[in-house]
């Protein structure tokens, strides 16, 4: 798809230019340009040594064989490493400066936000960056640790840790999705981007903002989803395309 100025609407133009408070939430559509294969939809990320992604990152699995969750983890972490934030990235890291009010919620657990420059960004779903003690909760920066041992030990009380991301089956990280909530219903512009939206509760701030909020709400990917018909606008095309237009 060739990207052009015209697919980005008058009314929007005009909400972006006044809106003050405006909120995103990002999907694993907005690292796939960077080449972060994406979870549905094709793209060689959903299965991994035949297991489909959703009983590999599951509460289940990690119970079941804590190796083997590291093992796909420090995979993931391999490819990411090699990869850099695309162009989406850098209009939302710009964004931050662009609106009084800007808040980033992303599902993403690739750290390429922050890789771009985005500050204080919400991440509902942890991040591949960070493991967490399953007795303590310590966290450590996995690039700091340097501990080859898998599992690796925590420090502190000398007991297993996991990844610090949150797997099917398990909550979101305290207080993580109220403050989004939070900063849905207040917001005045919302973009989905990048998000097949079937997962929740992060499916659910689009609405929150829509419903609870009445923000004028905008989806960029180029398939629909089953947010397509709430919002009030949305865009067929790829996010590092589109992104930097507005
Ligand atoms: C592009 C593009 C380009 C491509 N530009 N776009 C209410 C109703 C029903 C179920 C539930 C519910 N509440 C809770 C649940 C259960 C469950 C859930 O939602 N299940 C549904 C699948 C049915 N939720 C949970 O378990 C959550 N926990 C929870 O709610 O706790 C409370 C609780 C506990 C116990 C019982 C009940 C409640 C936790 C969810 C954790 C999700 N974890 C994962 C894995 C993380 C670790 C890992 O990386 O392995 O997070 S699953 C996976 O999906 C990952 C993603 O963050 C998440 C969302 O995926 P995303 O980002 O949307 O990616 P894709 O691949 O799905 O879509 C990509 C999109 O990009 C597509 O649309 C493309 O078209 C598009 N695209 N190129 C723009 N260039």
């Amino acid at each position: 798809m060739q990207a052009r100025a015209d697919l980005i609407s008058e009314e929007l133009r005009e909400r972006f230019a006044e809106a003050r408070r405006v909120l995103v939430l990002t999907g694993a559509g907005v690292s796939a340009e960077s080449g972060v294969p994406t979870f549905r939809g094709g793209g060689g990320a959903g299965v991994w040594k035949g297991m489909p992604f959703n009983i590999i990152s599951s509460a289940g699995m990690l119970e079941r064989d804590l190796p083997e969750v590291w093992a796909w983890f420090d995979y993931r972490r391999g490819l990411v490493e090699k990869l850099a934030p695309n162009p989406a990235h850098a209009a939302l890291a710009r964004w931050q400066e662009r609106f009084r009010d800007f808040t980033l919620v992303t599902q993403n657990i690739d750290g390429l936000h922050q890789a771009a420059g985005a500050r204080n960004v919400i991440e509902l779903h942890g991040s591949l960056w960070r493991g967490r003690c399953v007795s303590c909760s310590s966290r450590y920066d996995l690039r700091e640790l340097n501990e080859q041992e898998r599992p690796p030990i925590c420090r502190l009380c000398g007991n297993y840790l996991r990844p610090d991301v949150v797997l099917f089956g398990e909550q979101l990280p305290l207080g993580a999705f109220e403050l989004a909530a939070e900063r849905a219903r207040a917001c005045e512009l919302c973009f989905v981007v990048g998000t097949s939206a079937v997962v929740y509760p992060a499916a659910m701030l689009p609405e929150i903002a829509s419903r609870a909020g009445g923000a004028y709400v905008v989806e960029i990917n180029p398939e629909r989803t089953p947010l397509s018909d709430l919002c009030d606008e949305t865009i067929q095309g790829k996010a590092g395309e589109i992104l930097p237009l507005l």
